[in-house]
């Protein structure tokens, strides 16, 4: 059964009703720019196929029943419970939970109704790899909020209050990139973000080319603590480098040329991970021509160099994402491999030559088998919509 089915099906099962309507939001793949949302630079990511589906009503006030098809598990909260990051029976939320709790905290925040609901959600974007499955919820019970309080703001801000959703309540300090993946995705298109601007562009991908993600199995452990701690390094390098270049706010406003000139004078740890970023940044200026120009063979060429910098500098892959990415760059039609997300295991992106794809994925399943004895997920997926009401009842 398909998830919107299945949602549709649960909701009817544990509230003897049908919904009033179904909203869903995408997870995304990040082609290139990574772990620079966080310092301002252009990323280019594409909402994918994968996606959370939220079968919805509205509630008699003050709580909301909401029903975790993946976990089996239900929460009720209320906009009096929900600062104290407990259920209506002061029992602490289930983790699960601060994601839409965490919405409606915002929106109670920026006065935007957000009326009591009743919900059954289920999501096929895998948890912890890399593919943004907190932004995919996120998003989808923004979408439930929005349809439910009769107010519309535009996708982008959508995005933002779903990034202070997780910055302050769930308590993930990340970047623009995943809730703006989620909100704005465009089907066939990748998204050119600037992270400093919020301007964006839709860049077609050749039709002939399949994005293919392949999952490594390995979920991240430590990967906040991780996180956090590539943060500083960034802006540690910055407070150094300002005090020759005093004009620079984040590592977006330094040239390739002076960093070089400069780097000596970072401790060696924070000058890896500072040069990965400010490389990345110059890699990503280049993106907008190749892919006018259909350059996809030099694009995927940057994808691998990508790769190499984030195994070698940001020190953010493993031996898991080593092998799926080294395996996948020796095979047919591949242009480019790297891993997708913050890293620490989770998945890698794959651009391949449509007519290549399914060998492509079958072999790589395979040899990453052969190899680490884990069985990896490997699907073709495609650019895709963005956060999206789906159904309402007539
Ligand atoms: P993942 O962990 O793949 O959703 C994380 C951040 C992004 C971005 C990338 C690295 C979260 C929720 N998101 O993505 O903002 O910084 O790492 O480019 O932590």
């Amino acid at each position: 059964m398909k998830l919107i089915e299945q949602v549709a099906a649960r909701y009817q099962q544990k509230f003897n009703r049908q919904p009033q309507f179904i909203v869903r939001a995408p997870g995304r793949v990040n082609l290139l720019g990574e772990h620079v949302d966080y310092n301002a630079g252009l990323v280019l990511p594409a909402a994918i196929d994968r996606a959370t589906y939220i079968a919805c009503s509205p509630a008699p006030a003050p709580h909301s029943t909401l029903w975790a098809v993946d976990y089996n598990q239900m929460a009720t909260f209320s906009a009096q419970s929900v600062s104290a990051k407990t259920q209506a029976d002061a029992t602490p939320l289930p983790e699960w939970a601060f994601y839409p709790a965490g919405i409606l905290w915002t929106l109670l925040q920026e006065n935007l109704s957000a009326p009591a609901m009743n919900a059954v959600f289920a999501s096929d974007v895998p948890r912890g790899a890399g593919l943004s499955s907190s932004a995919s919820v996120e998003l989808s019970f923004m979408l439930a909020w929005q349809t439910l309080g009769g107010w519309s703001v535009p996708p982008m801000q959508l995005a933002l209050l779903a990034q202070k959703a997780e910055n302050r309540y769930v308590g993930v300090n990340c970047g623009i990139m995943d809730q703006f993946a989620a909100a704005c995705g465009v089907e066939h298109k990748a998204l050119l973000l600037d992270c400093r601007s919020l301007e964006w562009k839709e860049l077609a991908l050749p039709p002939d080319v399949s994005i293919v993600v392949a999952d490594t199995t390995i979920r991240r452990k430590l990967a906040d603590s991780e996180y956090n701690d590539r943060r500083q390094s960034c802006e540690e390098a910055v407070r150094f480098l300002q005090k020759s270049l005093p004009h620079i706010h984040t590592l977006r406003d330094v040239r390739v040329e002076d960093f070089n000139r400069l780097s000596d004078q970072l401790p060696v740890k924070t000058e890896r991970r500072a040069r990965h970023v400010v490389e990345e940044i110059e890699r990503m200026n280049q993106v907008e021509a190749l892919l006018a120009a259909g350059d996809i063979q030099t694009f995927g060429q940057l994808m691998n160099q990508c790769q190499r910098s984030l195994r070698d500098l940001y020190a953010v892959s493993c031996p898991e994402l080593d092998a799926l990415v080294e395996i996948a760059q020796t095979l047919k039609g591949c242009y480019g491999a790297r891993l997708t997300g913050a890293g620490f295991g989770g998945c890698t992106v794959n651009l391949v030559a449509a007519a290549q794809a399914e060998a492509f994925a079958l072999t790589l399943a395979q040899k990453y088998q052969t190899q680490t004895n884990l069985q990896p997920e490997v699907y073709i997926t495609h650019a895709a919509r963005g956060a999206e009401v789906k159904w309402k009842s007539e």
